[in-house]
């Protein structure tokens, strides 16, 4: 049952399980990955969930924004966070219904009768991890789902909103549904550009997306793929977090901040403002010895997590940073997305 008072903090992408393995680049070339990416399966790619089940691989609650969504109730108050997408009618399914209800995530899934929970297959090598995702039920969301009256009502009680950017391939009305109530209601608007292939592939479906953004998240090569697109001429990654905090915005009530997270490169974060002026600050990131590191996946779901919780409590920019990475290096001293048991304290 939802809480009457509703969540402050609300996410919306795609459920997916991890099937995440050590592979080595025998596997990568046989299905034509990268060593460090994240792209939709193609027929051609089917065959990789039984290869990396054959290579021990681990099953561990995924999808993007679900780990974002898990990551923000680790550092909030109970029922802070409610989380929505498709899943399947499935054991998968029932794993991540259950991950979510163990780290005090509501949910309000949609399950399509047809297909499969969805699944992501993950090959780590070294500290680069390739992802390839069946959507499968993921893809089957829905605006009737989220505009469903006991759905909408939640929707309305929300504060803030947090739209993982892979979910552009799947439903743009309802992040669209999610920016304008935050626009007409000055509530907090998050989005992360999530993979390059996104900034690439889905550039139209980003662009009308991110006048709605308070907060722009990426990472370098998202940043950079972003400004190719848009044939802004350069690679700096500082001049891409100005031109992204000042592009046009629905709510001039607030300003637009863009994140760009650069592994163990400082956090580099530029704050526009009505007037078309930029100012860019950078944020250390905490260390952690190269022994401590158990996986990067997850690192930047962590981040996005802590950060969401520090705005979440009223913190300010800074503090809500800070509390971003201390998520991000509590996550990758565990396996996947996932944050270390029992609780630790911020
Ligand atoms: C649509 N695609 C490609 C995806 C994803 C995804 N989550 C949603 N949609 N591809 C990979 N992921 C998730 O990213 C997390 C690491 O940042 C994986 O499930 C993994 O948990």
């Amino acid at each position: 049952m939802a809480a009457p008072q509703g969540y402050p903090l609300l996410c919306l992408e795609n459920p997916l399980l991890d099937i995440q393995a050590r592979g080595d680049d025998t596997l990568l070339e046989k299905y034509g990955l990268k060593p460090n990416d994240a792209i939709l399966a193609e027929d051609k790619h089917m065959g990789i969930y039984e290869d990396l089940l054959a290579r021990d691989a681990k099953l561990i609650p995924g999808g993007a924004a679900q780990n974002t969504a898990r990551g923000a109730q680790y550092m909030l108050p109970e029922q802070s966070v409610l989380y929505i997408g498709c899943i399947g009618k499935d054991k998968y399914g029932e794993v991540l219904k259950k991950t979510c209800e163990e780290a005090g995530v509501h949910t309000e899934y949609r399950v399509d009768e047809a297909q499969p929970t969805g699944k992501c297959g993950v090959v780590i090598t070294g500290h680069h991890r390739s992802m390839c995702t069946h959507l499968a039920a993921a893809n089957e969301y829905k605006i009737e789902h989220l505009k469903q009256p006991e759905i909408w009502s939640l929707v309305e009680k929300a504060q803030v909103y947090y739209v993982g950017g892979y979910h552009l391939t799947v439903c743009v009305p309802a992040i669209i549904a999610l920016g304008e109530e935050a626009a007409a209601k000055n509530k907090t608007f998050m989005l992360s550009i999530s993979a390059p292939f996104i900034a690439q592939f889905f550039k139209d479906q980003l662009d009308s997306v991110l006048p709605y953004t308070d907060y722009t998240f990426c990472n370098e090569t998202e940043a950079i793929a972003y400004s190719e697109g848009h044939q802004w001429g350069t690679e700096d990654i500082a001049e891409i977090a100005k031109k992204l905090a000042l592009l046009p915005k629905k709510n001039t009530q607030r300003p637009r901040v863009a994140i760009v997270t650069q592994g163990t490169l400082p956090t580099i974060v530029a704050v526009g403002s009505a007037t078309g002026t930029v100012d860019v600050k950078e944020f250390k990131v905490r260390e952690i010895s190269k022994d401590a590191i158990n996986d990067t996946n997850g690192a930047g779901d962590a981040f996005a997590g802590g950060f969401c919780a520090g705005i979440v409590s009223g913190k300010s920019l800074d503090d809500s940073i800070d509390m971003g990475q201390w998520l991000a290096s509590k996550s990758i001293q565990e396996l996947g997305p996932s944050y270390p048991f029992p609780k630790q304290t911020y």
